[in-house]
């Protein structure tokens, strides 16, 4: 049976207001979920969640994915009786959407510091520096001074951060050096999204200002990579709103034990990129659609439209966003030059960041 959840907006403060005299089984009645609708030849479920079952911020009022999660793919996930059940779209009311932090930076401050236009600013070109598990400092900050001689973007490897053989201290440095050089030379600006996951908030932290100190006047060209799957909304948070000045780059990796097509439970692709807009991430990693090597079909460009635009009618729901800010789509998983053309016919335009590792 497949799970499809959306929330409710209909107010329980409201309705206490004609029910004053309210037992608790009616209090409990009034924040009750609700199946609305079971299809099942298509196998298709759909619950109602009132608004007010969701946990608050005691600092702000505001919601938290964490929240969202633990109440619509928590316990359920794990209970015998159920075979098979996956979220495959949920719908966010407007007064959610008020509550939900949203991406701080866009790609369009991306394409400003580049001298490009806000608006379709077009291809931003990046790269991951590779082998991921074995280059020192200085064969890194070489490989990224070359790249930046033709492209715009560099990433830290989702392993890369603070290895012993590269320990940050020393490889940041060099890093900023290589861009200034290689700034110098081509007279553009370029971009490098720096690695600062971890588990403890203050390693985050101390991650990032170190970052920024590193770089100095360049830190505007910073973006701070976060695992955000494996780290949990926790981490993307963390930084969303202890670094709001720098642009969030949600790396997924292990996305796919729970977003794989031949999973039965869990939840898909979409939904996890549709809950990283919320959330705040400026981009995400959306797979390659079918011409790279990550598992994935031409018809998921869904999962960028959904993050890119105002307003997008997904597999179940159309959602508007109330001009919270996009979250771009990032391309990268054995992507290479020859496979962009059809990527890019097959996607509609070509306002993303693509990262192609060994493809560069
Ligand atoms: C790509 C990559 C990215 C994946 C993540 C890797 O490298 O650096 O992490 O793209 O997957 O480690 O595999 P290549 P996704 O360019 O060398 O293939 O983007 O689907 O989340
Ligand atoms: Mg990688």
């Amino acid at each position: 049976m497949i799970l499809l959840i959306t929330l409710a907006s209909y107010s329980h403060a409201h309705r206490c207001t004609q029910r004053p005299h309210r037992s608790v089984r009616q209090h409990t009645r009034g924040v009750d979920a609700l199946v609305y609708q079971i299809d099942e030849a298509t196998e298709d479920m759909r619950i109602a969640y009132p608004l007010d079952l969701f946990d608050r911020n005691i600092t702000d009022g505001r919601m938290m994915i964490v929240s969202f999660l633990t109440l619509v793919i928590g316990n359920n996930q794990g209970m015998g009786d159920i075979a098979h059940a996956k979220i495959y779209d949920f719908y966010m009311p407007p007064r959610a959407i008020q509550l939900f932090d949203g991406p701080a930076k866009d790609i369009s401050d991306m394409w400003r510091i580049l001298g490009r236009p806000v608006k379709d600013g077009g291809y931003i070109a990046g790269t991951i520096i590779k082998p991921k598990l074995g280059l020192r400092p200085e064969p890194f900050a070489q490989a990224a001074y070359q790249f930046w001689l033709g492209g715009d973007f560099i990433k830290n490897d989702e392993p890369q951060g603070n290895q012993t053989f590269a320990p940050m201290a020393k490889t940041i440095p060099l890093v900023v050096d290589a861009m200034r050089r290689a700034m110098d030379e081509t007279g553009q600006a370029k971009l490098f999204s720096a690695n600062i996951t971890a588990d403890d908030h203050y390693e985050m932290l101390a991650r990032g200002e170190f970052i920024l100190r590193a770089f100095g006047p360049d830190a505007d060209k910073v973006a701070f990579l976060v695992d955000g799957y494996v780290g949990g909304p926790g981490m993307i948070t963390t930084a969303r709103r202890c670094f709001p000045n720098q642009y969030l780059h949600y790396h997924r990796a292990g996305h796919g034990a729970v977003t794989s097509p031949s999973s039965k439970r869990g939840y898909d692709a979409y939904v996890l990129a549709k809950m990283s807009r919320l959330q705040g991430a400026s981009g995400i990693h959306v797979g390659t659609m079918g011409y790279g090597k990550m598992e994935g079909a031409h018809d998921d460009r869904a999962i960028a439209y959904i993050i890119e635009r105002d307003s997008y009618t997904g597999p179940a729901y159309h959602q508007e966003w109330y001009g919270m800010k996009p979250t771009t789509p990032i391309i990268s998983g054995g992507m290479n030059a020859l496979r962009l053309p059809g990527f890019f016919a097959n996607l509609g335009h070509g306002n993303v960041i693509n990262t192609s590792g060994g493809g560069a």
